[in-house]
């Protein structure tokens, strides 16, 4: 059975992003063929600048989606990434692998490290180190897949990257993961900014779609889309984005092609009822359970334990291993 790891970063509430680029995939595929670990990647959320007590409490409610989504303990592992040592353990060592231009050339640390310049911060050096950090991650587990959305396919070739150098520099140690980017929904679009990734941590939130926004706002939200000039629906990603952005999101609901969709509409009105009322329906089931469980924290806290307890059982041997590889004199 394949081994696959995949994470949420607790930066923001989840968006309809997340939901159509990951985490649907998790629920409906990936528990099911393989032994899949799915971690809340909270110190990730660390390398731009945070408020404490929010990333605490997203952290749970991350959690608490993903279970609310579909995820069965039973079948995976959900667990929490601080709770378990041997991801910043094992971090070191690939930071003693990678080398500074390679981190420089991720495309997420030149956008998030020019937002934050822009705005006159500080960008932390764990934003330029976090890929290396991801690395720990999926190698601690030995995963042969990884499950991201398109904008995360960068990050696990480097994975793969440090893997090979690693086992190349001190003997076969880790499994060379490869990234599964979804067909439909890799990369879900900021409602208002067709151009720009729909991302939970943005400022701008009225295009947006929150996993846990209310019905009457998600549907202003897709009904205030932004649209092409024109006024025909064709699927065409680069000269309408907006439209093309609907009619993906459409598909990724309903299970349809865009380009076929795009033949029933004739008007932009249309669409963007069709497209909130798709949201809609597969949204509400995952609120509702989500509610179920805020009432039932202790489960939650259950959840989280084992997964956690699970996981660090998996790690230790392979985060041991590389620890003896390079050259570390285990204790006595
Ligand atoms: N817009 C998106 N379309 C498709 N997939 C997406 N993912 C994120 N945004 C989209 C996928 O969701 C998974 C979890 O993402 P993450 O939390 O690890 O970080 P991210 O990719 O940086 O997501 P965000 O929402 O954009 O967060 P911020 O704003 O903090 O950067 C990943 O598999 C990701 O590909």
């Amino acid at each position: 059975m394949p081994r696959i790891f995949s994470g949420i970063k607790p930066t923001g509430h989840l968006t309809l992003g997340n939901y159509l680029g990951a985490v649907r995939q998790w629920v409906d595929v990936d528990q099911h063929k393989a032994d899949a670990l799915f971690c809340v990647v909270d110190l990730h959320a660390l390398t731009v600048d945070h408020d404490p007590a929010r990333v605490r409490r997203l952290s749970r409610q991350a959690a608490t989606l993903l279970l609310a989504a579909g995820l069965e303990p039973a079948r995976c592992t959900v667990f929490v990434q601080s709770h378990v040592h041997e991801h910043t353990r094992l971090a070191y060592l690939l930071e003693c692998t990678a080398s500074d231009g390679e981190m420089r050339r991720m495309i997420q640390y030149k956008e998030k490290s020019a937002r934050e310049r822009a705005v006159g911060g500080n960008v932390r050096l764990s934003l330029l180190t976090y890929p290396v950090l991801m690395a720990a991650d999926i190698l601690a587990y030995a995963a042969d897949e990884v499950p991201v959305g398109d904008d995360q396919a960068q990050h696990v070739e480097l994975t793969r990257d440090l893997a090979v150098r690693f086992n190349q520099r001190y003997g076969r140690t880790f499994t060379v993961p490869k990234a599964v980017v979804p067909a439909v929904a890799a990369r879900v679009m900021d409602l208002q900014d067709p151009l720009s990734k729909m991302g939970k941590s943005h400022a701008e939130t009225a295009g947006i779609v929150y996993l846990l926004d209310e019905a009457d706002i998600v549907r202003k939200k897709i009904m205030r889309a932004v649209t092409d000039s024109g006024s025909d629906v064709v699927y065409d990603p680069e000269e309408r984005p907006g439209v093309a952005n609907l009619l993906e999101i459409l598909a990724a609901c309903t299970g349809g092609k865009p380009a076929d969709l795009a033949e029933h509409y004739s008007s932009y009105g249309a669409l963007k009822q069709d497209t909130a009322d798709a949201v809609l329906a597969l949204l509400q089931p995952v609120r509702d359970r989500h509610a179920e469980l805020c009432a039932d924290p202790g489960y939650v806290d259950a959840v989280l334990r084992e997964g956690a307890e699970r996981a660090r059982s998996l790690a230790r041997p392979t985060v041991d291993a590389a620890y003896a590889a390079i050259g570390l004199m285990p204790p006595a």
